[in-house]
């Protein structure tokens, strides 16, 4: 077997899902960060299709979207499923949600202040272009969006009393999901105060975190 190339940035939320498979699944990959702006190796990779971070490449296979590649590895490498059986549905109703709900008043808190400390003009524009809001507009959103990060943590909070893992047994791809916005969350330590007090969540995201 070759080396797993994944095109990734370090920061992105949707590429820690996927990493968090391959840790949980014991696969190394080699890293390949790729540009904001730039997407030359990304067209290329995928042959023109796609232009967003993680794409995998394995053996001449290329894969993308976090959660297909998530739902190929997983066949490819049975080993220590991350989808368990009869519960793929399950995991994809939750990774939906994850990307679309829960993470979207995390980005909207999160990016302000990460565009701000980066001080890059190109790379607010293309940004705030990505996501269709100026900055200004994302801080005119913070009290809403913290409400509803608040009430979304509290959702996942309640469902892990007394579970190690979101589904009641060990790791699954519903672990990945669900940790990836709060991966982008704890960049902003400000922010991340806002979900300290849920004490299953805050165990759960220390044990997916540092999974070996
Ligand atoms: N549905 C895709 C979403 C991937 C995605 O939006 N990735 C972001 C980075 S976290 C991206 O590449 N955005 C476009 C860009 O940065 O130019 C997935 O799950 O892989």
């Amino acid at each position: 077997m070759g080396d797993i190339n994944l095109y990734q940035y370090t920061i992105s939320p949707f590429s820690e899902k996927l990493r968090r498979v391959l840790v949980h699944k014991g696969l190394k990959w080699n890293p390949i960060e790729c540009h904001y702006e730039d997407k030359t190796n990304l067209l290329e990779v995928t042959g023109g299709k796609w232009t967003r971070v993680p794409v995998l490449e394995w053996n001449g296979e290329v894969v993308w979207n976090s959660a297909d590649i998530i739902k190929w590895i997983d066949r490819k490498v049975p080993a220590r499923r991350a989808i368990p059986e009869g519960m793929l549905g399950l995991c994809e109703v939750i990774d939906q949600w994850a990307d679309n709900t829960l993470f979207t008043p995390i980005l909207l808190l999160v990016i302000p202040d990460f565009l701000a400390a980066a001080g890059d003009a190109k790379l607010t524009a293309n940004r705030e272009k990505l996501i269709g809001m100026s900055a200004a507009q994302m801080r005119a959103g913070a009290a809403a969006y913290h409400e509803q990060l608040v009430l979304y943590a509290r959702m996942i909070d309640t469902q892990l009393q007394g579970k190690d893992f979101f589904l009641g047994g060990g790791f699954t791809m519903a672990d990945a999901s669900l940790y990836h916005p709060f991966f982008f969350l704890a960049l902003d330590s400000r922010n991340f105060e806002a979900v300290r007090d849920f004490k299953n969540l805050m165990r759960w995201y220390e044990r997916v975190r540092d999974l070996k």
